[in-house]
C-alpha cells in the first residue's frame, strides 16, 4: 500500500494513494459500511502499530458518485470510522497537490456525511467549507465520577462532539494525560446516562475549551477523539461544531473571524454562514504539510501483519 502522510496543524493523516479495499460504488456512507463489514483488518493495518498511531487519522480517496466532484473520501482512525474530518481534508487537499492531483482553487470532495468543499490557496494552505452544523442541546449535565457534574453542549459538526466551556484542568501539553482521563469519563458517563446526538448518535468527541494563549485567538481546546487519542489540531469539525454553539448562544455573527487554538498552541481560523434550516455552514482554514510518502508492507506470518487492534 503507498500512503502519503502530511500533518495538518500538527495532526497527522495518512492518506491511501493506492492499495487501498475496492468499495465498489455508490453512496459514501455505504461505502463506509462496506469498508468497516469486509476490510476493517485494511483500516487496522494502515493506521495502527506498528506502521501507525492512535493519533493518525487515516484518507481513503476514491472515485465520487458526483462526476462534478473531485474525489471520495473516507476517513478512520485507530477504532473506526469518522463522519467528517476538517483537519483531514485540509491534509487530503494538500497531499493531492504535492502529487499534481488537485490544482491550487475550488473543489468538492464527497464524503459519508455530506459534500464538502476546499479552497487550496496554496502548496500548503486550504480553507475548507463543512457540512451544515448545529447545536443539537445546550447546557446538558452529566455526573461524571471524579469530575462531579459537567455542563456541556451537544453539537454536529460532521462529528458529535460535547463542548465544555470550562477546561477541568489547564490546557497545556503537561496536562494532556490529565485531561485524557477527564474527557474520557466524561465521554463514558454520557453513554452510561444514554445522552446522545440527534437519531440516537452516540457522541464519541470530547471538547474543553478555555482562553487562548496567544493575544489574537479567542479560545484554546483540547479535543479527545474516538479511540482515546487527542486532536493536535484545533479539530476541523469540533471547530464547526464550537461555531454553531456561540451561533445559537448570539456570540458571533456570520462573517467574523473566530480563532481557535489547539492544546498544542496551532491555530485554525474559522467563521460561518447561515445555512438551511438553522443551521450555519462553517469554514476552517489551516496548513498541512507533507511529511512522508511511504509504502507499507504485509509479510505473511508477521503475527501483527493487520496491526494491533483492540
Ligand atoms: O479535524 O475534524 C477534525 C478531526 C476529527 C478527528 C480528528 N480530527
Amino acid at each position: 500500500m503507498r500512503v502519503i502522510d502530511s500533518h495538518t496543524e500538527g495532526e497527522p493523516t495518512r492518506t491511501i494513494i493506492d492499495g487501498g479495499p475496492d468499495l465498489g460504488d455508490g453512496p459514501l456512507a455505504e461505502r463506509r459500511q462496506r469498508f468497516a463489514e469486509r476490510f476493517d483488518h485494511v483500516r487496522s493495518f494502515a493506521v495502527n502499530e506498528p506502521r501507525g498511531s492512535d493519533a493518525v487519522v487515516g484518507a481513503l480517496v476514491c472515485a465520487p458518485v458526483d462526476p462534478t466532484a473531485a474525489a471520495g473520501v473516507i476517513f478512520f482512525n485507530n477504532v473506526g470510522y469518522l463522519g467528517m474530518c476538517g483537519h483531514g481534508t485540509i491534509g487530503v487537499a494538500v497531499t493531492l497537490h504535492h502529487l499534481g492531483r488537485l490544482a491550487l482553487g475550488t473543489h468538492r470532495f464527497e464524503t459519508p456525511v455530506g459534500m464538502v468543499s476546499v479552497d487550496l490557496l496554496s502548496a500548503n494552505e486550504a480553507e475548507i467549507e463543512n457540512v451544515p452544523s448545529y447545536r443539537h442541546r445546550a447546557a446538558v449535565a452529566v455526573e461524571v465520577p471524579g469530575l462531579g457534574q459537567v455542563v456541556g453542549d451537544i453539537a454536529w459538526g460532521g462529528n458529535w462532539f460535547f463542548l465544555v466551556s470550562e477546561a477541568p484542568h489547564a490546557l497545556t501539553l503537561a496536562a494532556v494525560p490529565h485531561l485524557t482521563r477527564a474527557a474520557d469519563a466524561v465521554a463514558t458517563a454520557l453513554e452510561h446516562a444514554g445522552i446522545r446526538g440527534a437519531d440516537g448518535a452516540r457522541i464519541d468527541h470530547v471538547e474543553f475549551f478555555g482562553p487562548p494563549v496567544a493575544a489574537d485567538a479567542d479560545s484554546r481546546n483540547f479535543v479527545l477523539c474516538p479511540g482515546g487519542a487527542y486532536d493536535r489540531s484545533p479539530c476541523g469539525t469540533g471547530t464547526s461544531a464550537k461555531l454553531a454553539c456561540l451561533a445559537a448562544d448570539g456570540k458571533l455573527p456570520p462573517g467574523r473571524p473566530w480563532v481557535q487554538e489547539s492544546v498544542v498552541g496551532s491555530r485554525f481560523e474559522a467563521r460561518y454562514l447561515p445555512g438551511p434550516s438553522g443551521t450555519i455552514i462553517p469554514r476552517i482554514r489551516g496548513r498541512a504539510y507533507v511529511v512522508a510518502d511511504a509504502t507499507l508492507i504485509r509479510t505473511p506470518g508477521d503475527p501483527f501483519a493487520d496491526g494491533l487492534r483492540g
